[in-house]
C-alpha cells in the first residue's frame, strides 16, 4: 500500500569548491539557525533523519587533497569529487531508507553527488527502464562539459557529469557510473536567462527542454509548471535542484552569480508547491545561498535564506496538514 513519506533524509553540506566564493558552506547553518529544522518538524510533521550539527558538513569535506590542481581546467576537482562521492552515498541510503532526502548546499555542485544518489536509488526501486525526472531551477544551465567551461567551476558543470555528456576518470568523478546518470529526456529547465554559448549548442543539439524566462513571461508559471510536468510524465520520480539565483536578485540578493530579471519569490514557491503535489517528488536541493555577500547590508542575507526556507517548506508541504496527499513514489521502509 501507499502511504505519505513523513521521514526526512537531511544532508548539509557546506561546500564551497565549486567555485570561487568564500560563504556559500555557512549556508546550512544559516538556514538551520533561521529555524527551517524546527518548522519542518514541529509545523509540517516530519521525522528528521542525518546529521544537522553545525559541524556536519565536515563529514563531507574532511580529509581533502591539499594538492588539488586542475584537471581539464576543473578547479578544485579531486575535492569536489571526493565531496560528492560521499554526498552520493549519504543521498543513496536515505532513500533507501524510506526518506524524501533534502539537501541544504552548498554550491551547486554538490548536485552531482544528490542526483547520483537519488538516481541509483530510483532504479534499483523501480527498475531501469523507470528514468528519474530533474527539474533545475536555475538562472543557468549547469551544463558546461570541462572542455565548454569558460570559468573552470564545477558548479557550472554538473549537468554534464550527471547526464553522461562529460566522462570522469579515475579520481576525478571515475565513481560516476551508468548506475547514477540520468537522462537528458527527464530534464527540465526553468528559469534560466544565463546560459554560455556552449551550453546553448549542447542544449539545442540534444532537445532539452528549457523554460527560460521568456517563456514563464510568456506562458505563466502555472502553464511552463503544467508544460514541464507533461513533458516528464506521470509516474515519474522526480527530484528537484533548486538554485536560489533562479530567483530575483530582489529575492534573492545573497548568491554568488546573480542574474537580474528572475523569478519572484511566489513564482519559486509556486515552482515547489506544484513539484509537491504532484507526489513524485524524491528529493529537494537548496543550493548557492552565500549569507557573507550581503551587498551593502545584512538585511539582504537575512531575506536571501528566509527565501530559502520558503522554498524548502513549499516543496514538502503542499497543504500537507490539509490534503493527505497519496505519494506515488514511496519507499521500502
Ligand atoms: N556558466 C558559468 C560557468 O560555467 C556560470 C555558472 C554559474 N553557476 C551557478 N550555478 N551559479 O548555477 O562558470
Ligand atoms: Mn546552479
Ligand atoms: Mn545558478
Ligand atoms: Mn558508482
Amino acid at each position: 500500500f501507499l502511504t505519505t513519506p513523513s521521514d526526512l533524509g537531511i544532508i548539509a553540506v557546506g561546500f564551497s569548491g565549486g567555485q570561487g566564493k568564500a560563504g556559500v558552506d555557512t549556508a546550512p547553518t544559516a538556514l538551520i539557525e533561521a529555524g527551517l529544522l524546527t518548522q519542518l518538524s514541529d509545523d509540517l510533521g516530519y521525522t528528521l533523519h542525518g546529521d544537522v550539527s553545525p559541524t556536519a558538513s565536515t563529514v563531507y569535506t574532511a580529509n581533502l587533497p591539499a594538492h588539488d590542481p586542475p584537471v581539464r581546467g576543473m578547479k578544485n576537482p579531486r575535492a569536489v569529487s571526493s565531496v560528492t562521492r560521499r554526498i552520493a552515498e549519504q543521498a543513496y541510503a536515505h532513500a533507501r531508507e524510506g526518506r524524501l532526502v533534502l539537501t541544504l548546499g552548498g554550491d551547486h555542485s554538490i548536485a552531482i553527488g544528490t542526483v547520483a544518489g537519488s538516481a541509483k536509488a530510483v532504479r534499483e526501486r523501480f527498475g531501469g527502464g523507470k528514468d528519474m525526472a530533474v527539474i533545475w531551477v536555475d538562472a543557468h544551465a549547469d551544463i558546461n562539459t570541462p572542455e565548454t567551461s569558460g570559468s573552470g567551476n564545477v558548479h557550472g558543470m554538473p549537468v554534464s557529469f550527471l547526464s553522461g555528456l562529460a566522462k570522469g576518470e579515475g579520481e576525478v568523478f571515475g565513481w560516476l557510473g551508468e548506475e547514477e546518470r540520468i537522462s537528458l529526456r527527464k530534464l527540465v529547465y526553468i528559469g534560466l536567462r544565463d546560459v554560455d554559448v556552449g551550453e546553448k549548442r549542447i542544449l539545442r543539439e540534444n532537445g532539452v527542454k528549457a523554460f527560460s524566462m521568456f517563456d514563464i513571461d510568456r506562458y505563466g508559471i502555472g502553464r511552463v509548471m503544467e508544460m514541464a510536468l507533461a513533458h516528464i510524465g506521470n509516474d515519474t520520480p522526480i527530484h528537484l535542484s533548486f538554485d536560489v539565483d533562479a530567483l530575483d536578485p530582489m529575492w534573492a540578493p545573497s548568491t554568488g552569480t546573480p542574474v537580474r530579471g528572475g523569478l519572484t519569490l511566489r513564482e519559486g514557491d509556486f515552482i515547489c508547491e506544484y513539484v509537491h503535489q504532484t507526489g513524485s517528488l524524491v528529493a529537494v536541493d537548496l543550493v548557492e545561498v552565500n549569507p557573507s555577500l550581503a551587498a551593502d547590508n545584512d538585511l539582504a542575507a537575512h531575506e536571501t535564506v528566509r527565501a530559502g526556507c520558503s522554498l524548502i517548506r513549499d516543496s514538502l508541504t503542499y497543504e500537507r496538514r490539509v490534503v493527505e496527499r497519496v505519494h506515488k513514489y514511496h519507499w521500502p521502509a
